[in-house]
């Protein structure tokens, strides 16, 4: 049987060991290209040959550089991850032949103008709603306009039939981590989501995929094994929390942490990095290009007008999750997000009738004490 802690560690240390690994693919010649949101469609990244790897800040070290040009009261993810542009302290930006971006929220499709500064950009046009027929007709122009940017970028062809081998390719990538992530509907859970979020992030830096799928293979198996012959390390007692909102990589320990401290523990991530983009595959039995655009324009972001779609995946989480408790995170000055709490409020408590809390907070460790005491009281009320 594994060892889970070095298993789940590994993957998290997946980001800072990814370095070489960029380095080494440079070296060999390889093309890399930075991104920095779900709706990037990665698969016409793969059909060109090249690598992508996710680009957004995590942490605060990098914001002082970036509030020499960015206003201070922004969000974290942006300024952080503009930081570690312009200050060269992010490996994974230096090395990245191409940027790409999405007009997602204004401050992220801003701040590309100034990155486009820095390095080659691509700015897709992301339509702002999924109900209309012709948001997703201009969406499949806006991936034909990529496909044929990287074409001229890296010199190559990106054929209809590399196209459908890496839409497979990622839809059994997606499969596979979605069975890993449902191991939190057992009750108890199989694992923490600290753990389970470890692994989900290191998935954004781990450029073998076919080793990353064997190895999430036998991990989901060895769970399982233990979990049939032992049963859980995790309490029944321990309520069930689901976590929505801004994306959460940057403030991991201070939330989750505190969640699982206290008496919770998270069973379903909701946003980026978890649900969010894996609840939905490609069909591979249409045209990639109308395949695409139908599955990455229902993404149900805070940026779409209207994100009805939000509510309808809450609604059937919360369901196969076997929720107690929704906790809602808003990274500070993300607006869309922000103005989005209540209505997940009230349809978290009056529809669904599970208590639901929103957390504002950002990088740094200032509000620590606010949210300890914030997340015990909540807990402690389920
Ligand atoms: S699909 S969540 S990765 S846009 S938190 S930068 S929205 S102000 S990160 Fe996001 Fe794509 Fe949506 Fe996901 Fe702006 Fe809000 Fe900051 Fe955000």
């Amino acid at each position: 049987m594994n060892d889970f802690p070095s298993i789940f560690n590994e993957f998290s240390e997946a980001r800072r060991n990814g370095f070489i690994r960029v380095k080494e693919l440079k070296n060999k010649g390889h093309n890399v290209v930075g991104v920095f949101c779900t709706y990037t469609p990665m698969e016409i990244i793969y059909a060109s040959g090249a690598y992508p790897v996710g680009l957004c800040g995590m942490s605060d070290e990098a914001i002082p550089d970036a509030e020499k040009h960015l206003p201070k009261n922004l969000c974290p993810l942006i300024k952080s991850s503009y930081g570690f542009a312009v200050s060269e302290k992010c490996p994974y930006t230096y090395f990245s032949d191409l940027l790409i971006g999405e007009t997602t929220c204004d401050g992220k499709k801003k701040m590309y103008e100034y990155l486009g500064e820095i390095k080659p950009m691509h700015v897709m046009h992301l339509p702002q709603g999924a109900d209309r027929e012709h948001a997703v007709k201009v969406w499949k122009d806006e991936m034909i306009h990529l496909k044929e940017v990287l074409e001229k970028k890296f010199n190559v062809e990106i054929t209809d039939e590399k196209l459908r081998e890496s839409i497979k390719a990622r839809n059994k990538e997606r499969e596979l981590l979605r069975e890993f992530y449902s191991l939190g509907k057992l009750n108890p859970p199989a694992i923490k989501g600290r753990d389970m979020y470890k692994v989900l992030e290191g998935t954004g830096f781990t450029f073998d995929k076919e080793e990353q799928n064997q190895r999430i293979r036998a991990m989901i198996d060895d769970i399982k094994a233990k979990y049939d012959a032992e049963g859980s390390a995790i309490s029944k007692e321990d309520k069930r929390i689901l976590v929505t909102g801004c994306p959460i990589g940057g403030v991991m320990d201070k939330v989750i942490g505190t969640i699982e401290e206290n008496g919770g523990v998270v069973v379903c991530f909701e946003n980026c990095g978890g649900v969010k983009e894996k609840a939905r595959l490609v069909d591979e039995t249409k045209d990639p290009y109308d395949a695409l655009a139908e599955k990455y324009i229902n993404i149900p972001c805070s940026v779409m007008c209207n994100n009805n779609g939000r509510l309808e995946l809450l609604d059937s989480l919360i369901d196969e999750y076997q929720i107690d408790g929704v906790i809602d995170i808003t990274l500070q000055a993300c607006h869309t997000y922000n103005l989005e709490v209540k209505r997940v409020k009230d349809y978290v408590t009056t529809v669904k009738n599970t208590p639901c809390m929103g957390l504002e907070t950002d990088y740094s460790q200032s509000d620590i004490g606010q949210i300890k005491t914030r997340i015990a009281a909540f807990i402690e009320m389920l």
